[in-house]
């Protein structure tokens, strides 16, 4: 049975690329909604894409307009997501048949995003930080589902390791068991989003495009199934204060705890509780950190086809 055209729309630009075997990079837009404050979200949107192209790829950022699937967007439906008044819900895998048959405005994270992004032949993906196991799990289960979803995607995602909201010791654990291969780029250390040393190590490392490209190509020539997660860090000297990024997880932890936040709405909370209890230098980060993984990602992609 194939996919429901109807359903689903790709950008003919995108189109285009994939029909010439030309080099694309899915983008999530979780990121745009529920991660960046608007109207910033909407600016930094553009650059991410614009980034993609500096590096030498399409960029395909993937959301749902009105319950129809869209892999690249026109600058409207941008604006759209953008937009606090949209009521754009996250959607995570699990929410994709509710979202399509609702009809309403969803912005996909890197776990349905993946998954769309697979669906339509794309195969490089860049993202600010993964979701992860968070801290306390062992109580709460909370795990995200881009976890899963990497284990089951022949993917390669280019990242700045995962938000260093999460325990990042345990989710490097999850990564190892579920058979997601991660890599540093240039580095030998786990970069931990806001900071470039999570003070873990990688198992792998690669130090160009094309040797990250190498990676996919090998893992499916070999049918491998789960994603490589390539891991940039931060420049050392856009990174956030240490002291600061400790002070203001552990405050904004507590009150996520105080207010009873749970479920999709922890990682939300916590980068706008960084957002402004750092006078937004975590959004400054996150802004250079993410364009920095698009052109990235381009360069990756561009690489795998020639
Ligand atoms: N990285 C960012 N900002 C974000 C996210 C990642 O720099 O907003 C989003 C991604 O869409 C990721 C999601 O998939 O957070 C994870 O949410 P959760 O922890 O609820 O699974
Ligand atoms: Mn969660």
């Amino acid at each position: 049975m194939g996919l429901d055209k109807s359903l689903f729309a790709i950008h003919p630009e995108v189109q285009a690329a994939l029909a010439d075997k030309a080099a694309v990079v899915a983008l999530e837009s979780t990121i745009i909604s529920h991660g960046l404050p608007s109207p910033r979200n909407v600016t930094v949107a553009r650059e991410i894409e614009q980034n993609v192209r500096d590096g030498g790829a399409v960029p395909a950022t993937i959301a749902i307009i009105d319950g129809v699937v869209r892999v690249g967007l026109t600058s409207a439906e941008l604006e759209i997501l953008g937009d606090p008044k949209s009521n754009v819900t996250k959607v995570s895998t699990r929410d994709l048949g509710p979202i399509l048959a609702t009809g309403g405005h969803g912005a996909t994270t890197v776990s349905a995003t993946t998954h769309i992004a697979m669906l339509a032949g794309i195969k490089f993906f860049a993202t600010g930080g993964l979701g992860g196991v968070h801290r306390g799990a062992v109580e709460t289960w909370d795990v995200s589902a881009d976890l899963m979803t990497l284990a089951m995607n022949q993917i390669t995602i280019v990242c700045a390791g995962v938000k260093s909201i999460l325990d990042i010791g345990a989710t490097l654990e999850r990564l190892e068991t579920i058979g997601v291969t991660v890599a540093g780029y240039g580095t030998d250390k786990f970069p931990g989003f806001y900071r470039a040393d999570s003070g873990f190590g990688v198992p792998w490392r690669v130090d160009s495009p094309q040797e990250a490209a190498d990676f996919g190509k090998y893992r499916d020539a070999i049918s491998a199934p789960g994603a490589v997660v390539i891991a940039k860090p931060v420049s050392p000297a856009n990174e956030l204060d240490l002291e600061l990024h400790d002070r203001v997880l552990a405050s904004g932890l507590a009150q996520a705890d105080l207010q009873g936040i749970v479920g999709k709405d922890v990682t939300p909370f916590l980068l706008d509780w960084f957002h402004t209890q750092t006078n937004n230098q975590s959004l400054e980060v996150n802004v250079i950190l993410i364009n920095a993984n698009a052109k990235l990602a381009g360069q990756i992609a561009l690489a795998a086809s020639k």
